[in-house]
């Protein structure tokens, strides 16, 4: 069974990636509509269905527990981009908060000693290593890149083996 506390916490967490899955569906559709940016796009949309998965994962979980998953209500995300760099400094940035509470999390399954909980965690811990690792990777390569459009062009070309080469998929 899941205390009351975890129950509450792990809903903030379905809610924190059913966010990430909104932001990055949005980015997704911000960068289909600029120019040659194909690879990019599919990089966004299929990350935003990775985060839908992370969250689905989470809702199960509650239910088996014992608990009740809230399918919460989003706020709209980010829109527009001033460029590919903010869109992925914002996906970074991102990332790291939700590492942080996946980390909360397993401190809060450990203090109550729900080791069930806590493995299961574990799996989230993993993912968020792999998650960071490419968005910084991606955020790398476009600040050497900077204003080279041929640079840019590889970039997206690249992005899209880097979308299945991670251990998450991205
Ligand atoms: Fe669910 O890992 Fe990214 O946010």
């Amino acid at each position: 069974m899941l205390s009351q506390k975890m129950k509450d916490a792990l809903n903030q967490q379905v809610l924190m990636e059913a966010q990430s899955s909104q932001a990055y569906l949005a980015m997704g559709s911000w960068a289909e509509i600029q120019p040659g940016l194909k690879g990019v796009t599919q990089f966004f949309f299929r990350h935003s269905d990775e985060e839908r998965m992370h969250m689905l994962k989470l809702i199960h979980y509650i239910n088996e527990r014992g608990g009740f998953a809230v399918v919460p209500a989003l706020e709209q995300p980010a829109l527009t981009f001033v460029s590919l760099k903010k869109a992925f400094e914002i996906l970074f940035e991102h990332e790291v908060k939700v590492s942080n509470s996946i980390n909360d999390l397993v401190d809060m399954a450990l203090s109550e000693k729900d080791y069930a909980t806590h493995n299961f965690l574990q799996w989230y811990v993993n993912e968020q290593i792999e998650e960071e690792r490419l968005a910084r990777d991606c955020n790398d390569k476009l600040e050497l890149i900077g204003e080279d459009k041929s640079g840019l062009y590889l970039f997206d070309r690249d992005i899209m083996t880097m979308n299945g080469g991670g251990k998450s998929g991205f």
